[in-house]
């Protein structure tokens, strides 16, 4: 950083700290006499000696003092291991892509170890040349990069009837975004000649389960990914690892891993998982099917239970927000549980069907809070309140659960999962 822009930040915090009244930033005073060992003026430990050689850890890890930024799982959610879910940081990360290591995971047989040299993606059914394609056959057609988001439709489902998960990490968690590489599944089925009368596609998993989906063709044949890479190295095997589909915008489970079979029909095929699962029970006790898009949703993620306010005055209110329809158009956040609003900035890559991260430059007084966001995306949707949602939906769903959230901010500094109705 220039010495120019340095004394411009520096300004611009006492700038803050004035609004506030006075309040400053807790960065310790030069030269205080803590006389901590490696602290300055002291000369630190490590600087009295060589480092660790190149080559010393040929992939990379992060260091041992971010050991705690890790997925993790909740026990009591699902009653085995292998068919479970492990829910990404949210509140540590930063910009808009998940590193490959913190990706959610959801898993309805566990992970399978498949072999890139044995598997194989047949393509079947309702077209002209029914195709098997090893994954050399992917790698030489022409490849996509896209930064897309994937949200498992439980995400936030345990909050439908009142407030249960107190961490962003478990509120939202099932949430990632990453930068995919594959081929266009419409380049795939281009090559297998798609017959007129093959309306659905079934696309089938090699794990265990052998979970699977059925998807439109129009969607099919759009923008959806048979992704082998992720984030510039091959796929991870919690995400699917030799291809998985990456269905943009869509419920994260039609992103089918371990992706082995897909079969061209002319009518769903009514599975397991569009049947028994990701339906959502309404208030009169019908059951909705087929609701494949993932609404636009966002939360404040710097200011949340595990990001407690250690000081009063100036605090950037950071937090992502998400369509599956398309782009964000903008973020209001509220300090009032949603009496009054005020438009957020969104930084960095804006994106279609993408984590787009907001911005607030912000003073805390110190009262307590009720925090809020509320994303609005391209085509004008506006993210509902708890209220609204539950006026449509009922108490009984477990899926697409995309209502503003609230941050209760106590005079302490601490912050509760609350809900406001
Ligand atoms: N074959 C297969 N594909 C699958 C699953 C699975 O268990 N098996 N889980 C689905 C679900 S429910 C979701 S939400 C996403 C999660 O993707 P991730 O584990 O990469 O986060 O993958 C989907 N694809
Ligand atoms: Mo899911």
């Amino acid at each position: 950083m220039s010495e120019a822009k340095d004394l411009s930040r520096r300004n611009f915090l006492r700038k803050a700290s004035l609004v506030s009244g006075g309040a400053l930033m807790t960065s310790s005073q030069l030269w205080a006499n803590e006389n901590i060992p490696n602290t300055p003026p002291n000369v630190p430990s490590w600087m009295r000696k060589t480092g660790k050689t190149v080559g010393a850890a040929p992939y990379g890890v992060p260091s041992l003092h971010e050991s705690d930024i890790v997925r993790k799982t909740v026990p009591w959610l699902t009653a085995s291991p292998i068919s479970s879910v492990s829910f990404s940081p949210l509140h540590a990360l930063k910009g808009i892509i998940t590193p490959s290591s913190l990706h959610f995971e959801r898993h309805h047989s566990g992970v399978p170890d498949v072999s890139p040299d044995e598997h194989r993606l047949m393509i079947h059914g309702l077209c002209d040349n029914p195709l098997v394609f090893d994954m050399d056959d992917l790698a030489r057609f022409p490849s996509v990069t896209e930064i897309r988001f994937i949200e498992c439709p439980a995400n936030g489902g345990m909050e439908w009837r009142g407030p249960q998960m107190e961490a962003l990490q478990f509120t939202h968690g099932m949430l990632s975004c990453s930068e995919w590489t594959g081929v266009r599944l419409s380049t795939l089925l281009a090559e297998v000649g798609v017959k007129k009368a093959a309306k659905w596609i079934l696309a089938e998993g090699a794990d265990g389960a052998a979970m699977g989906r059925s998807i439109p063709i129009e969607k099919a044949l759009d923008d959806v990914i048979v992704a082998y890479a992720q984030n510039g190295e091959m796929i991870r095997p919690e995400q699917g690892y030799p291809i998985r589909l990456v269905n943009p915008g869509w419920e994260g489970n039609t992103s089918v891993k371990w992706l082995r079979r897909i079969e061209l029909g002319d009518k769903p095929w009514h599975l397991r998982e569009e049947t028994s699962k990701y339906t959502d029970v309404m208030p009169d006790g019908s059951a909705r099917q087929f609701t494949w898009v993932q609404e636009a949703n966002s939360v404040i993620t710097s200011i949340c239970p595990e990001n407690p306010l250690k000081n009063r005055g100036f605090h950037e209110v950071e937090g992502v927000a998400w369509s599956g329809r398309g782009k964000i158009k903008h973020v209001d956040v509220s300090f009032d549980g949603g009496i009054s609003w005020q438009r957020a900035s969104l930084k960095g890559l804006i994106l279609d069907k993408a984590l787009t991260r907001f911005s607030f430059n912000w003073n805390w007084d110190g009262s307590p809070k009720l925090m809020q966001s509320r994303a609005m995306d391209e085509t004008g949707y506006v993210q509902p309140t708890l209220e609204q949602l539950r006026a449509v939906r009922g108490l009984n769903s477990i899926y697409h659960k995309n209502s503003i959230q609230t941050w209760q901010l106590s005079h302490t500094g601490e912050v509760k999962n609350a809900q406001r109705s």
